[in-house]
């Protein structure tokens, strides 16, 4: 594979994107904060940074466009985000394109992520008018309770570089459907889809007519830009998306000024293959779930546990399927595994190779591939056969390497499973109905996702996504997701011509 003989010029296609979607060339020219392709390593645009007073204002802005937006009726809202959804839909193929630029993600993945986007809107534009509150019985006669949800302010937003803009999506539809306003830290290794999808927005915003100025900001910018947001007391939720070790310091933070959080952390993903499973399914869905987005999404299946009685029959296929899968360049659509990000991911990931060697680990694959050019990062997927579940087995490294363990008894297996730090989703192949539903039910996965014969990633967003433990326990996009954007107000209404009190107290003046 000789990406530089293939005269991919990333450079050129991620500026006449930008064009076409109408960002303007000073935000993405001649700044002082480079964006590289991870396709080429090249440096593909230089940003301008907005400085913490800069970030002050727009947190400021956005908090003075909430109390006016606030305001406007919530199916109207949802009228916004139907019009961002057809924006998107409009926009698809380029962000997409922008999206594997940036971010290194296979054509169909890159696709797939602005359909998640869609996906989101959609779901929102109905739950634009589905915000409800419960009536409640009361114990007093001549009363009614009732919950209010009322729209709760700027909320700030942090994601990471592998769902650069899906993630921004998750959180903005929702947050605008419920009368908030949002400002937006992208990750500083994909800031270029972050511009691009502030610009879809403003579109719609432009078609939608009268929104309050300022309601959607983006914050290009370092760590201590993102601080500003999170120490800044107009922001009451911060959703921030990111390491276990970036949590631990926003989480705390948050809570140090009553702010709420959503956190949505790192994953170890685990797979279970039962005596039962259906093998070629399990193969598929073990090979996208591990090899898939490079193995950098934070559903990525890390850990597979394999029962005795199938082991033989099922690694030495996935083997095959790690040796012949095609490694490349994302922009093409042969390849199935595109770049690492960068190159502090490549180190990363040699270094757990190399611990897992020394912990008695038997490595397949991990190996770079060349690709002409020096500053891309490419690897065959790694496969690792573990004697058992310990050193860099129960951390998360964001490369596409999956340990592989023998398993006998199905109830140390989901111990197992459930020993390590993180919580996020988790699957079990199997056709026994007794060992889906224990992994499904309270003794057994402790993920926020728990799968039977589908793959720890790709999850839909008409379910709440987020895991448990050092994953943080945020929940975003659907199900009642939607409720952690909101205030609830319990409201009691008396129409009676008497005042009784509950808990049948007296207090007669
Ligand atoms: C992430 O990796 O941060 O379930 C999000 C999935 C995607 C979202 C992943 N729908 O794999």
């Amino acid at each position: 594979m000789n990406i530089a003989a293939k005269a991919v010029n990333v450079v050129e296609e991620a500026a006449a994107i930008l064009s076409k979607l109408g960002v303007a060339e000073q935000l993405y020219k001649g700044g002082d904060m480079p964006s590289y392709s991870p396709v080429t390593g090249q440096e593909i645009a230089r940003l301008k940074t907005v400085s913490a007073a800069e970030a002050a204002a727009k947190i400021e802005a956005a908090d003075k466009a909430f109390r006016a937006w606030r305001n406007v009726p919530a199916p109207k809202r949802g009228e916004l985000i139907r019009l961002l959804g057809e924006e998107l839909r409009a926009a698809k193929a380029d962000l997409g394109r922008l999206v594997s630029i940036e971010a290194g993600k296979i054509t169909s993945e890159g696709l797939g992520e602005v359909q998640e986007m869609i996906d989101i809107c959609d779901f929102a534009v109905g739950l634009s008018r589905q915000l409800y509150g419960l009536t409640i019985a009361t114990e007093r006669p001549g009363h009614r309770m009732m919950e209010t949800w009322h729209p709760l302010g700027v909320v700030g937003i942090i994601t990471a570089f592998n769902f650069p803009v899906a993630v921004w999506s998750w959180n903005t539809a929702l947050a605008l459907v419920c009368g908030n306003a949002v400002v937006w830290k992208p990750s500083e290794k994909t800031p270029l889809t972050a511009l691009a999808s502030q610009a879809i927005l403003e579109r719609a915003i432009a078609r939608f007519g009268e929104v309050p100025e300022g309601l959607s900001q983006v914050l290009i910018g370092d760590r201590a830009i993102g601080e500003v947001m999170v120490d800044n007391p107009k922001v009451p939720l911060v959703s921030a998306t990111g390491s276990t070790r970036m949590g631990r310091e926003v989480g705390p933070r948050l809570a140090k000024r009553f702010a709420r959080s959503i956190l949505e952390l790192g994953g170890n993903n685990a797979g279970i293959v039962c005596p039962s499973a259906d093998l070629d399914m399990a193969l598929r869905a073990v090979a996208f779930g591990a090899m898939g987005t490079a193995g950098q999404r934070c559903t990525t299946l890390r850990r597979l546990f394999v029962h005795e009685s199938v082991y033989d029959t099922l690694v030495p296929r996935l083997k095959k399927a790690y040796a012949s899968v095609s490694v490349g360049n994302p922009l093409e659509t042969s390849a199935l595994v595109g770049p690492l990000i960068d190159k502090p991911a490549f180190d990363n990931m040699q270094k757990a190779l190399t611990e897992a060697k020394a912990q008695g680990g038997t490595v397949t694959g991990g190996e770079r591939v060349e690709a002409g050019q020096a500053t891309a990062y490419y690897v065959k997927p790694a496969l690792v056969e573990m004697p058992k579940q310990q050193g860099p087995v129960v951390e998360e490294t964001f490369a596409p390497i999956l340990y592989v363990m023998k398993y006998t008894d199905f109830d140390a297996v989901i111990a197992e499973h459930n020993a390590v730090g993180a919580g996020l989703s988790s699957s079990i192949f199997t056709l026994d109905m007794r060992e889906a539903e224990t992994f499904l039910s309270s003794e057994g996965s402790d993920c926020g996702i728990a799968n039977v014969n589908i793959g720890t990633s790709g999850a839909e967003i008409g379910g709440a996504f987020g895991g448990e433990k050092e994953t943080g326990g945020g929940r975003e996009s659907g199900s009642d997701a939607w409720k952690a954007y909101m205030r609830r107000a319990t409201n009691t209404v008396n129409y009676s011509k008497a005042l009784p009190l509950a808990q049948g107290v007296s207090f007669d003046i």
